[in-house]
């Protein structure tokens, strides 16, 4: 097979204006704990990264010399998480994706809560977000799943499919055409793997799930930007499963336009919606105009992602403080060696 060139890769003036005329410059497709993968013009190259890999994702440019990876550029969307644990970094997951393709079942799988985080994701990075409900072939009506995906959100594209019938999952290769990236995430169990060899002719193992509760088996896969049959690119996700959201702040709003929108005819800017005069949500809600439970996993997910943001900032002022503690031990030391 031929070498991709960068057009084929996803390049674009975005990038082209962060470098010099005819850079040296890769894509990576996976990042190693201390190796980075990437296809080139040149052909696949394994790249030792300048700081260290965790300062890059699966998706990103980099301009390198044949051995280092010199630079990462800056991304046009960037999917991002707080880490797991107690840690409070920002933890990269994918860069330069065009669509996050949400893939869940038309069965149990389906959660309300757990797709608006998802949605308020990729309009935080800056990915178009696209609910893809599979399974369709197991229920009656898959329009009414397609409906329930559609009432969660404003934003929300979706459409139902059998994953396993190549024909129906290649109605995906609309968003995965030539030089554009679409990451698959979801739950385990849900069908990704299926997809993603059907888009990418590849014969990854997928796997049975339990019938009870529609929970999927652990992988043990990493992600990847694998070459789509329909000249794009594709990106498993595994692993986004807990997701923090952080700095999603204008994601989680466009996710609940509708309501944000009332909010600001709200008569007092810091409007709780409880018992406040003049509120708009309130009245929208005792009009039945708005749903109370979607209104309720509105305002959890923004106080979630006020609390981690908060997190970041201040394990950051630590940071900074630490540095400047270290700075300063330096000085007085420096200071007291040239006196002594
Ligand atoms: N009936 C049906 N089964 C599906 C569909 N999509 C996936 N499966 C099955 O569900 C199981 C899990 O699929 P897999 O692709 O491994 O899910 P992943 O964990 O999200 O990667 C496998 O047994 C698939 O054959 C679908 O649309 N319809
Ligand atoms: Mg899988």
């Amino acid at each position: 097979m031929t070498h991709p060139t960068l057009a084929d890769l996803g390049w674009s003036d975005h990038f082209a204006r962060q470098c010099g005329p005819e850079p040296r410059a890769a894509r990576i497709s996976a990042v190693h704990r201390d190796r980075l993968q990437v296809l080139s013009p040149d052909g696949p190259l394994s790249l030792v990264p300048r700081g260290h890999a965790g300062g890059y994702a699966v998706g990103d440019f980099v301009l390198h010399d044949g051995v280092l990876a010199l630079e990462r550029l800056a991304p046009q969307t960037e999917i991002a998480r707080r880490a797991a644990g107690t840690g409070a970094a920002r933890q990269l997951i994918a860069a330069n994706v065009d669509t996050l393709a949400i893939v869940t079942s038309c069965n149990a799988d389906f959660n309300a809560a757990r797709l608006e985080r998802y949605l308020a994701v990729a309009e935080a990075a800056g990915c178009l977000p696209l609910v893809v409900l599979t399974k369709a072939d197991l229920v009656d009506d898959p329009r009414d799943w397609v409906r329930r995906a559609q009432r969660l959100s404003p934003l929300v594209t979706a459409l139902a499919l059998d994953a396993r019938d190549p024909e129906e999952a290649r109605r995906l290769d609309a968003w995965a055409g030539p030089g554009q990236t679409l990451a698959l995430t979801g739950s385990s169990g849900t069908g990704k793997t299926t997809l993603l060899n059907a888009l990418t002719g590849a014969a990854e193992a997928t796997r049975g799930i339990r019938e009870d509760d529609a929970k999927g088996r652990h992988t043990t896969t990493h992600r990847a930007l694998r070459r789509a049959l329909a000249g794009g690119w594709i990106i498993d996700t595994p692993g986004m499963r807990e997701l923090a959201l952080t700095e999603a702040a204008e994601g989680i709003d466009a996710v609940f336009a509708d309501l944000a929108d009332l909010e600001t005819r709200c008569r007092f800017s810091d409007c709780r919606h409880e018992t406040e005069p003049g509120c708009a949500v309130r009245a929208a809600l005792d009009a039945g105009e708005i749903d109370a439970d979607r209104l309720a996993r509105w305002e959890k997910l923004r106080r979630e992602e006020r609390r981690n943001t908060k997190t970041l900032a201040e394990a950051h002022a630590r940071d900074r403080a630490f540095g400047k503690m270290v700075r300063t031990v330096m000085r007085d030391k420096r200071d007291r060696g040239l006196k002594g």
